[in-house]
């Protein structure tokens, strides 16, 4: 077993840690008040090459494989959870499904800008009647010989309105369920793509969600991403790498809140002492490092198992459950160890605490991860 870090990915932990703290920190309670990741923000991460890490070198990419686009994410996610869920909605889902099953036509047209940041990309599979239950899509897309003709509706979508390119899931054959369904590379710019005002959000409020809308837009046939009829398969396999790049993400956010917990605890006294010497304190901070030591290791483990080429359905979805569960107990124990302080917008623990609460429910509810979890278990009769 080899747990030592590259130098690259070394470099690129301390590129990202830099970013965070002289871009991102300083700026998550305007980005959180404004509503939105400045464009002056992703222009500087475009440059750097952080909308790219994990495409490889032929695609423009920056080849840092998961292991390394994790690594990112989590030192990102120690700034703020905003800009981190833009470059996700891009990267982890929308340009990932176009990586994993794009031709090579495909990718030379959207690949490589979209490695280099300059075409941003967004995940479309959510429907209004379609979120847990990713099969039951509406939207479709119908044969019309030279072309998909698409009609339908897509729901909250992580960089609606902003994105210049739509991974877009629709029916193509209608009746045969998970097998009827296919993916598509639709351009924002296709006559009859239009999108919905940014939804008001309880956190994560600098990154848009919007609904998306397909009137009669004429699909070119090359842009089937894919097989006809496999376009779930491409949907699952998606959320597979992107569940595990959000573990990091929570990690990043959760290292956070128990960094800011400890200096509090240090800092704050009562009884004439600081509180941190207090058992209940102590116990609480032990219990925040334990998950947060165990979130850590298996979100790079699933990183590397990716890497490898190794099946990781599994622990993919183990990953995001504990990531997600463990960000909102440990931002919870945030809030305690701040005591009022951690409950006033003033301070960052308030906002984290609101933005821990989607990473529950988006890119599969947790719900639906103990059923991709126990799915599995039950099918190989063990663990
Ligand atoms: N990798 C490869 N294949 C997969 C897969 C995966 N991760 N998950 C499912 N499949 C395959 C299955 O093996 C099955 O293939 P066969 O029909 O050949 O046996 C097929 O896909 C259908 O799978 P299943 O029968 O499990 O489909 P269900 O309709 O029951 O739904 C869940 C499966 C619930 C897991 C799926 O709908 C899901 O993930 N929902 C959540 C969607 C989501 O995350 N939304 C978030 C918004 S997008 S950010």
């Amino acid at each position: 077993m080899n747990f030592s870090i590259s130098e690259e990915h070394e470099m690129l932990r301390e590129l990202a840690k830099k970013f965070a703290d002289e871009e991102l920190r300083p700026r998550a309670a305007m980005v959180d008040e404004e509503g939105e990741v400045s464009r002056e923000v992703l222009d500087k991460a475009i440059e750097i090459g952080f909308m790219g890490v994990v495409f490889p070198e032929e695609h423009d990419g920056g080849d840092m494989g998961e292991v390394g686009y994790c690594i990112m994410m989590e030192e990102l996610a120690r700034g703020c959870m905003n800009t981190p869920i833009v470059i996700g909605g891009h990267e982890s889902i929308g340009a990932m499904a176009v990586h994993l099953a794009g031709s090579p036509a495909q990718k030379d047209k959207y690949m490589k800008p979209m490695a280099r940041g300059e075409m941003l990309a967004a995940f479309a599979l959510t429907e209004p009647q379609a979120g847990s239950d990713a099969a039951a899509v509406a939207t479709m897309a119908e044969d019309k010989g030279d072309h998909y003709l698409m009609n339908g509706q897509k729901t909250f979508i992580t960089n609606g309105g902003i994105s210049d390119v739509y991974t877009v899931f629709a029916i193509t054959t209608p009746g045969a369920g998970t097998k009827g369904m296919s993916a598509f590379i639709v351009e924002a710019s296709f006559p009859g793509v239009t999108c919905g005002k940014p939804e008001k959000k309880m956190g994560i409020r600098g990154s848009h969600t919007t609904d998306i809308f397909f009137e009669d837009v004429k699909v070119p046939k090359e842009n089937l991403l894919g097989t006809k009829d496999r376009g779930f398969l491409v949907a699952m396999q998606t959320l597979d790498v992107g569940r595990v790049s959000l573990s990091a993400v929570c990690l990043g956010q959760a290292k956070e809140a128990l960094n800011l917990s400890i200096q509090h605890a240090k800092e704050r006294m009562q009884f004439g002492k600081p509180i941190g010497e207090q058992q209940a304190v102590k116990w609480m901070l032990a219990n925040m490092a334990t998950k947060v030591y165990a979130l850590e290791s298996m979100t790079y483990r699933t990183a590397w198992m990716c890497d490898q080429g190794m099946s990781f359905s599994r622990e993919s979805a183990i990953c995001k459950l504990f990531a997600s569960e463990t960000l909102c107990q440990v931002v919870d124990d945030a809030v305690q160890v701040h005591g009022g302080m951690g409950y006033m917008s003033e301070y960052p623990i308030e906002r984290m605490y609101r933005d821990a609460r989607i990473t529950r429910i988006f890119e599969g509810t947790n719900e639906i991860q103990r059923l991709v979890i126990s799915g599995g278990l039950l099918r190989d009769g063990k663990f």
